[in-house]
């Protein structure tokens, strides 16, 4: 998979980037991930990117010009154009169906906003995917195309060493239970003992007592996940 990454601060990438888990797969060539400074893509000797909302109020804005410049050149950039994704609070809430349904794409383009938003023509001229990572405000949508680039690389063959742990984590699978409890060693922590049917080695009860503690989890954290008409 390809993803490009359209930003004015690509340097907040570079530790991110080059972290285990991405910076193994990005060596083993299972993901590419390429950033692009919208900022190259402006004009005037100034290279303005920014300015004021017509009408008042606060903060800048970011001019439609040099983001949809600097999209339709990535665009070009590879054989296919990739799925257009908008980083914006205003945007649908990701969720792991969402991150499962990105992680199935060959390429994705993630524009990132800065100051108090993009121009809304950027929107209207390039009808992305708008999508927000959660309910309160950051202050620029690179953390959240982090969020996405983690989520999503590694669901991707071959990422992750071991294939089934992505498949068992909380909010993957069919029913969406979170996680119960998990333990290593020692045996005892503090007077704290490890439940003993976890050092039974029947993997029968095993895995009755996992799937049971993962709907007690659920019902506490995320109960509407366990109602039978969820869609
Ligand atoms: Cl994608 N961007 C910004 N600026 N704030 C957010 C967000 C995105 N998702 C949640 N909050």
């Amino acid at each position: 998979m390809r993803i490009d990454i359209l930003t004015l601060f690509p340097e907040m990438f570079t530790g991110f980037l080059d972290g285990s888990l991405l910076g193994e797969a990005r060596r083993a060539r299972l993901i590419d991930v390429c950033l692009t400074n919208i900022r190259d893509f402006a004009e005037g000797v100034h290279r303005q990117v920014d300015d004021r909302p017509y009408g008042g109020g606060p903060g800048m804005l970011l001019m439609p010009g040099p983001v949809v410049s600097c999209v339709e050149a990535v665009q070009q950039q590879a054989d296919a154009p990739g799925h257009l994704v908008m980083l914006t609070p205003g945007g649908r809430r990701l969720d792991q169906a969402g991150v499962e349904e990105l992680a199935r794409k060959q390429r994705i383009v993630l524009v990132c906003g800065r100051y108090e938003g993009f121009d809304d023509r950027v929107r209207e001229t390039l009808q992305p995917d708008e999508i927000s990572i959660g309910d309160y405000v950051l202050s620029g949508g690179e953390v959240a195309a982090m969020v996405i680039v983690d989520a999503v690389a590694r669901l991707l063959p071959g990422v992750l060493g071991d294939e089934e742990s992505a498949r068992q984590d909380s909010f993957s699978g069919a029913d969406r239970l979170v996680e119960g409890p998990q333990y290593t060693r020692p045996r005892e922590f503090r007077g704290l003992r490890v439940p003993d049917v976890l050092l039974s080695g029947d993997h029968g009860r095993i895995a009755t007592w996992r799937h049971e503690q993962a709907v007690d989890a659920t019902r506490r954290r995320v109960p509407a996940n366990l109602s039978p008409n969820r869609s």
